[in-house]
């Protein structure tokens, strides 16, 4: 099977973790996404335009909860549950909040303006973590792999965009340090 993706992305990052702790065996393609060369690809496989994307032979899923199901389901695995399906939706509004403020910020837009969709998205992420920081010992949310590892990563992604300073919040920072000598959270360290 093979992950399209880039090494920066978080959601690519949760699949590639969670699939080699799993030893589950995944090709990893790199691409730049917003590059004239590499941007193709994506766009061949996902007419979202959004990365990660996996292809097992013939079939395309994308979108990392799909992605993750499909494994899931392929490795015989428990799937989540709906308490699990919804914090794993906590992390990913988080994460696509922030992502949009990384793509304003890059689009040369001063994302600390007080403007409703800058607004918004602040909120959003500051709430999300907060909820994060007071769920993640609870134990549904200990008890599942995949949302740990989509929460180090996002975590880790934000520490390495320098995006919001989640330092006070100490059940994250807790988790993102318990990471550290994690070797499959080293072999996809997006600085390398
Ligand atoms: N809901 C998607 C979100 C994926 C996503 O936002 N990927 C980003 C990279 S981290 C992307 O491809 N962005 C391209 C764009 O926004 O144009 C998922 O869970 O896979």
């Amino acid at each position: 099977m093979q992950l399209i993706g880039s090494t920066t992305s978080p959601y690519v990052r949760r699949i590639a973790m969670w699939a080699q702790v799993n030893n589950c065996d995944l090709t990893r393609v790199n691409l730049n996404i917003f590059g004239d060369d590499d941007r193709p690809t994506m766009i061949k496989n996902n007419p979202a335009r959004k990365i990660p994307i996996l292809i097992d032979d013939e079939f395309t899923i994308t979108d990392s909860n799909n992605i993750i199901r499909y494994l899931l389901d392929k490795t015989q695995s428990t799937q989540l549950s709906w308490p699990q399906e919804n914090l794993l939706t906590t992390i990913n509004a988080c994460n696509d909040s922030l992502v949009e403020l990384f793509l304003c910020k890059r689009s040369g837009f001063d994302i600390q303006a007080d403007k409703l969709f800058f607004n918004l998205q602040r909120e959003r992420v500051e709430q999300t973590l907060n909820y994060l920081n007071d769920h993640l010992t609870n134990d549904e949310f200990k008890g599942c792999e995949y949302l740990n590892i989509s929460l180090y990563c996002l975590l880790d992604w934000i520490s390495f965009r320098e995006l919001v300073d989640f330092s006070h919040l100490n059940e994250l920072v807790a988790l993102h340090n318990s990471y550290e000598n994690h070797q499959a959270a080293i072999s996809t360290d997006p600085r390398d």
